[in-house]
């Protein structure tokens, strides 16, 4: 449960950071899955539905980005987000009937698990309200060095920035040199695990890469309010489905309440992610493959 304080903060800023998100024995189970996850992909040598291998990858070394949609590897990952403690945060957040859009565990591998550009999560997945947000579990200690994610307190009430790069096509990240990116007001969110950052959905966000030797396991949470409905992104798959199995997908998203089938509509700043990168399969490779210009540069 969020505090008076902390929910007024997350508005003002568009984000927090809540300790103890999770009790140590979920934290416990959460990390033995995921390694028993990680261990596994030593078996395979390119990305699948499952995993996106990072550089240097090898049966001998287990070196991820991503474990992609964890929830469909292990009820584990979908069980901590309806428990109580965070269930409660996305209720104060988002109000009473939430769908989970997508999750994914982000890993930074040790000595330069990669960066993450500088993005808002709105140019990827627009809906026709911006009641959004992501949930960043730290399965890991995160500190300094392991690739924190940073965010600009108060970037969600301001622009979108583009996205897009100087040929028009989008690159999932901003242009480091935007007039209205203003890094020097960062702020690192660093904590210990079982920590959870919570950023919104327009919010400035991104993160260096790994320079130490731990990992850096991050779960995150794409959660959005039922009357939010997806104009594009990882939700749009939906549009697509027959009506039955629309209805039954919905169902399967609640995170708390019901779904709602009358959208909200709110006036926001929307330019649709295309024409899309060469490869659109994760933000790392719409970044790499978009030609996004980096701000981690070393
Ligand atoms: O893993 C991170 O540090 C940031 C992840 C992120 O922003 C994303 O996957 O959209």
């Amino acid at each position: 449960m969020l505090s008076e304080d902390q929910v007024r903060s997350y508005n003002e800023n568009g984000y927090i950071l809540v300790e103890d998100a999770v009790s140590p024995e979920q934290l416990a189970r959460l990390r033995q899955v995921t390694y028993d996850l990680i261990d596994k992909s030593r078996e395979i040598t390119e990305s699948n539905d499952v995993y996106e291998l990072d550089e240097g990858h090898s049966a001998a070394e287990a070196r991820l980005t991503r474990i992609k949609t964890p929830h469909r590897s292990n009820p584990v990952y979908w069980e901590v987000l309806q428990d109580v403690r965070v269930a409660e945060v996305l209720r104060q957040l988002l109000g009473p009937n939430v769908l989970l859009q997508s999750a994914k565990l982000n890993i930074k591998a040790p000595g330069g698990g990669p960066a993450v550009e500088w993005h808002q999560d709105w140019a990827f997945y627009p809906c026709t309200n911006d009641s959004l947000l992501a949930c960043g579990l730290m399965l890991d200690d995160v500190d300094l060095a392991n690739g924190p994610l940073q965010v600009i307190p108060g970037s969600h009430k301001g622009p979108l920035l583009s996205h897009h790069n100087g040929d028009g096509v989008f690159c999932g990240a901003i242009d480091p040199s935007d007039a209205d990116f203003h890094h020097e007001k960062a702020v690192t969110l660093t904590g210990k695990a079982g920590s959870m950052t919570v950023h919104h959905v327009r919010t400035l966000h991104g993160s260096a890469a790994n320079r130490s030797d731990r990992m850096r396991m991050m779960l995150f949470y794409e959660c959005l309010a039922a009357d939010a409905w997806p104009l594009m992104g990882p939700a749009s798959y939906f549009q697509r489905l027959p009506q039955r199995e629309q209805w039954a997908d919905l169902q399967e998203r609640v995170i708390i309440g019901e779904p709602i089938v009358t959208p909200r509509i709110k006036a926001a700043p929307v330019r649709l992610p295309l024409p899309p990168a060469p490869d659109g399969g994760s933000i790392f490779k719409t970044q790499k493959t978009g030609g996004a210009r980096s701000s981690f540069a070393t």
